[in-house]
């Protein structure tokens, strides 16, 4: 079967910064349906955004993938598709929970509920034996109007997420231009993502990833996250990898071993995760070997520097623990990429300044401030939703505040966002320094780009 990936447009502060990465998700079920025998192509409109001029026409199958910001322009394209008369397909976190609305837009003929590979690849091989799709575990689809006019929902048995990782084939990168993300850096090189695991244990009220992907961890064995790695660097020469697994560190055993073979090997790597302060706070001898294998950046999930703010989201560990995890990076090397959320239900105008205090007294490399969002699936969602005052989820992208909040009327949590920001950026000569740099360094790699195979 001829089929087409597509990534909609990306619209996130990341992607305006020109930090756009291939879309993984995507690439794994390409691999996955290439294995199969099938002619996969990947369109990633987040680097080639020219929608319009676009032809689905020679694709009997198109597969669509979506958050919930992006999901009215990944229903642009569903029409688009069906218009041209290609069966539609769509998944990811945003369609899992709202399969109704995206079936009720009459240009989606399948929801690919959870992890799509197994559930993809069946559904293609029942297209091409004629036999009933209906049947695939793992599908929800349209049935008929229910008395009240709505749309009845209809499901196929559920399909548990792919218990072996190492049994899938490496994402297909060989269908995207990997040059088009070379901005995409870590400390001035062009980085390669890669996946080790799924899942976290955690469960913090605003995310979606414990119910979403399970709070069960799922790994890759190390061998075979090890030869994608040698895949990485000889083949495609690359010498910087961002881990794109959830929480890198939650398993101090996994994240160390990882590091100790890249060691071993003598790779010349520059390396960015995702992780925690207490996990980071609780295993100093991981970090040391993190750092000794090349990381160079932490995006660590701070979030607030009030411990009532934590509480309100789960976080299970206090203030302070960050300030030690921030510290002991410093002492081995490695910078932190603070993540912190304004307007939890508690916040006002003096609390907001006490976090954006804390940021600048952690005195992190970089902070990355957003807006509390509640995203269907997560607990927040579900204690949110009478208050929402918008429907309209590309508002849902960390920059705007949805719901009704009592503390910030009309657009004030949106002024504070920005005020933090140029608060944080400008606290000293030595951040705006920095800024600067990362402002040269975006031009350089314009200018002088790294090829990569
Ligand atoms: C890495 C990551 C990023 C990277 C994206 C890099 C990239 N292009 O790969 C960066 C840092 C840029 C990023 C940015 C943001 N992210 Co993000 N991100 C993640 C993270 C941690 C991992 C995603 C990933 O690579 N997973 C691994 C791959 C293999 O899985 P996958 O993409 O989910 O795909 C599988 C299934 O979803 C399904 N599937 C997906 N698409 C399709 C399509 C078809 C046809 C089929 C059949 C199946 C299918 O099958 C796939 C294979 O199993 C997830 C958490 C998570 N685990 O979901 C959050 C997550 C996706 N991000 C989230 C958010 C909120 C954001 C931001 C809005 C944050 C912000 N404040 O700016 C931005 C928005 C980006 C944008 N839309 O422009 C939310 C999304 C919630 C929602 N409902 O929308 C998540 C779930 C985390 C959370 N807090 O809950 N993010
Ligand atoms: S925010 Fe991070 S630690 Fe918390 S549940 Fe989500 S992935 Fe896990």
């Amino acid at each position: 079967v001829r089929v087409l990936l597509a990534n909609p447009p990306a619209k996130s502060i990341f992607a305006r910064l020109g930090l756009t990465l291939p879309p993984l998700g995507l690439l794994y079920i390409a691999a996955t349906l290439e294995a199969e025998g099938h002619v996969v192509a990947v369109q990633d409109f987040a680097v080639d955004g020219r929608v319009g001029r676009f032809d689905f026409s020679p694709y009997r199958v198109v597969g669509l993938t979506t958050d919930t910001c992006r999901s009215g322009l990944a229903y642009d394209l569903a029409r688009r598709a069906k218009e041209a008369g290609a069966l539609v397909v769509i998944g990811g976190p945003h369609t899992h929970y709202c399969e109704e609305e995206a079936l009720a837009t009459g240009h989606v003929d399948f929801v690919v509920r959870g992890e799509g590979e197994e559930t993809m690849a069946e559904l293609l091989r029942v297209l091409q034996g004629g036999g009933d799709p209906r049947r695939v575990a793992g599908l929800s689809f349209a049935g008929g109007r229910l008395a009240d006019g709505s749309l009845e929902v209809l499901r196929s048995a559920d399909r548990p997420p792919p218990a072996d990782l190492s049994a899938l084939p490496f994402p297909a990168r060989h269908l995207v231009r990997l040059e088009s993300y070379r901005k995409a850096q870590v400390f001035g090189r062009p980085a390669a993502t890669i996946t080790t695991s799924r899942g976290c244990p955690s469960n913090c009220h605003f995310c979606a990833v414990p119910d979403f992907v399970g709070r069960r961890l799922r790994y890759r064995t190390l061998e075979n996250v090890m030869e994608e790695i040698d895949l990485l660097y000889h083949r495609h020469g690359y010498r910087a990898l961002c881990f794109m697994d959830d929480n890198f560190t939650v398993n101090p055993r996994w994240a160390s071993s990882i590091a100790r073979e890249i060691i071993e090997r003598e790779y010349d790597l520059h390396l960015w995760l995702f992780s925690r302060p207490d996990t980071i706070v609780r295993n100093p001898e991981m970090v040391e070997l993190l750092a000794r294998a090349g990381t160079k950046t932490i995006f660590m999930g701070i979030e607030s520097g009030r411990e009532e703010t934590l509480k309100e989201f789960n976080k299970r560990y206090k203030p302070e623990v960050a300030r030690q995890a921030v510290q002991l990076l410093k002492n081995s090397g490695i910078e932190t990429l603070g993540a912190f959320i304004l307007g939890s239900e508690s916040d006002d105008r003096k609390t907001i300044q006490e976090t954006v205090d804390f940021a600048c007294d952690l005195d992190t490399e970089t902070a990355q401030f957003s807006i509390l969002t509640p995203f269907p699936g997560t607990r927040l969602y579900e204690q949110l939703k009478p208050n929402l005052k918008t429907g309209d989820w590309s508002k849902f992208d960390g920059m705007n505040l949805v719901f009704r909040h009592p503390g910030f009327p009309g657009r004030t949590l949106e002024r504070w966002l920005l005020k933090a920001n140029f608060h944080f950026y400008f606290r000293s000569r030595e951040s705006v320094g920095r800024f600067l740099t990362f402002l040269r360094n975006r031009w350089r790699v314009n200018r002088d780009p790294q090829q990569l195979t």
